[in-house]
């Protein structure tokens, strides 16, 4: 991989990134079949950051017969489950000694603070491999008891084959990880198709697979357009699965896709809509601080943001006094100044989005209680970068876009309740179910709020975080199977059963 074309990557701390620029197959880098490439631009600026190749389904194949090749000599089950284990490993502990570059690379591509990417994204990519590579060995069949005949019966956990991981742009690295780990473990092997925004660290993931180890044809990353490379993974007939995180219309797409082609089986981690629920005995201070970090986190690009608030009516106005303080003292801007939360949006089609978005809900009759518009720096570097104000809205009601719609930015719909049973009816009262907080010092409260609430991930006092050995997924349109701990294990494995005789005789 050292002779491969490669981009430069200068970052405003003065390193030079060389990132290797096309389609990996094979363990090696390649031009994509057209030869077409495409840019990379950095939300800050709004500048080009770099040319890269652009997949098509002709790289799709090829990287299918790569790993129908691998799958059948050196993978699948030709591999042993403690080989796997040490290279996912090995895997993670490059991830860890390339920290700085991974965390400038996210950061240049996808917007978000460096500091966040060199904090959260890159070593929890490195931990979700390690975790995966701890369970490598520890996948088990199991035996089943018999009553009637000489027989035994057992069960063999299988990988599927080939699988195909489309991920999105909001977590580049930390999809890729989440995708890879499970697969992998499970013996799988993998085409991978990064969002076209964010192409970057996927290659450089790929350039450090070969250096832990991996048989060329077990990891292919394919760079391009949902259209084109999304559409090939989904209907290829020798593709066992499609994982899949992004919109509910393209997890639709997928779908159907499967269905018309192999019946692949399909995961799909989709938006959300997630409610956070704030009681009248919480905690007022800490819920904001959770409440501000639950919608504002990684620029409000978040599938489980915490987008629709609900504060009991008797806290109502001291609870907004205390938040829009907080909204008013979030940093907004350089991503790679170490005092600022919340860079630009990913592009600009999602910051037109979330404006358009915004100026719905001042049409629909909601309250600006602050932001409400495109965020300007005072520094003209930062001029054409796809910056949003923090905002909130106060007022919202079922019916408006922005209680309805995912937005996916800084922007937070409140309503006031009064009883326990109105919140968990507007809690509930949207097509998603991914996330949801609630903050009560009530437990017996609490326990019925986890109860009612139709969401795969609740927070009791606390928001947003996740841990790699705990499931991720969702319930309604939000998607179904689940991601991290054991659960995802399984979601890449087949069960096959098998039925020993040993005695019984036919007549
Ligand atoms: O998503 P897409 P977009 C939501 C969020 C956002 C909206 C649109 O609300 O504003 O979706 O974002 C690939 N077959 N989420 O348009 O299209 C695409 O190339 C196969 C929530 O960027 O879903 C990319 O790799 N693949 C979400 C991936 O799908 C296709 C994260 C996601 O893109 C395809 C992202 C096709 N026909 C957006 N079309 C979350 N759940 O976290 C596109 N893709």
């Amino acid at each position: 991989t050292q002779s491969a074309p490669s981009v430069t990557i200068s970052t405003p701390t003065g390193n030079k990134w060389q990132v290797p620029s096309g389609i990996f197959i094979n363990n090696a880098f390649h031009a994509s079949a057209t030869g077409k490439t495409f840019d990379s631009i950095n939300p800050a600026t709004g500048e080009k950051l770099c040319t890269l190749a652009l997949g098509g389904s002709a790289d799709v194949e090829s990287a299918v017969s790569a790993a129908r090749a691998a799958y059948n000599t050196v993978w699948g089950k030709r591999s042993t489950p403690t080989q796997r284990s040490r290279l996912l490993l090995a895997f993670a502990d490059l991830i860890d000694k390339h920290l700085d570059e991974l965390a400038e690379l996210e950061s240049m591509d996808n917007g978000k603070p460096v500091w966040m990417a060199s904090s959260f994204d890159v070593p929890d990519s490195a931990g979700c491999l390690r975790y995966y590579g701890g369970l490598a060995d520890k996948i088990e069949g199991k035996t089943i008891e018999q009553t009637e005949g000489e027989k035994i019966a057992y069960t063999r956990i299988e990988p599927l084959g080939i699988c195909g991981q489309i991920i999105p742009w909001n977590y580049p690295i930390q999809m890729a990880a989440w995708k890879l780990g499970p697969a992998l473990a499970a013996g799988n092997c993998v085409i991978l198709k990064p969002a076209e925004q964010t192409p970057l660290t996927a290659l450089k993931l790929a350039q450090l697979s070969v250096e832990a180890g991996f048989p060329p044809g077990v990891i292919s990353v394919v760079n391009g357009y949902g259209a084109e490379v999304g559409e090939a993974i989904s209907r290829h007939m020798d593709i066992q699965k499609v994982a899949f995180t992004g919109s509910t219309l393209t997890g639709k797409r997928i779908m159907k896709a499967a269905a018309e082609s192999n019946m692949k089986k399909v995961t799909l981690e989709l938006g959300g809509k997630s409610p956070v629920v704030v009681f009248e005995s919480a905690d007022i201070e800490q819920a904001v601080r959770w409440v501000c970090l639950g919608i504002l986190f990684n620029q409000g690009q978040d599938c489980t943001a915490g987008s629709r608030l609900f504060v009991q009516d008797k806290i109502y106005d001291e609870f907004m006094q205390q938040l829009v303080a907080a909204f008013k003292a979030h940093k907004v801007g350089d991503p790679f100044h170490e005092l600022t939360f919340q860079g630009p949006q990913v592009s600009q089609q999602q910051r037109d989005k979330i404006l358009d978005m915004i100026e719905s809900g001042k049409r629909q009759g909601a309250k600006v209680e602050v932001g409400g518009q495109a965020w300007k720096s005072p520094d003209a570097k930062f001029s054409k970068g796809f910056f949003v104000e923090p905002t909130i809205f106060s007022g919202c009601r079922k019916g408006m876009r922005i209680v309805d719609e995912e937005i996916f930015g800084p922007v937070l719909a409140v309503a006031k309740f009064s009883t326990e049973e109105e919140a968990i009816r507007l809690a509930n009262e949207t097509e998603y179910g991914l996330g949801a907080g609630v903050f009560s010092e009530n437990a017996s409260q609490i326990q019925r709020m986890v109860s009612a609430i139709d969401a795969g991930t609740v927070w009791v006092n606390n928001y947003v975080a996740l841990s790699n050995s705990v499931p991720f997924g969702g319930m309604k349109a939000s998607g179904f199977g689940r991601e991290l701990g054991v659960d995802a294990i399984k979601a890449y494995c087949d069960v096959k059963a098998i039925h020993w005789n040993y005695g019984e005789k036919l007549d």
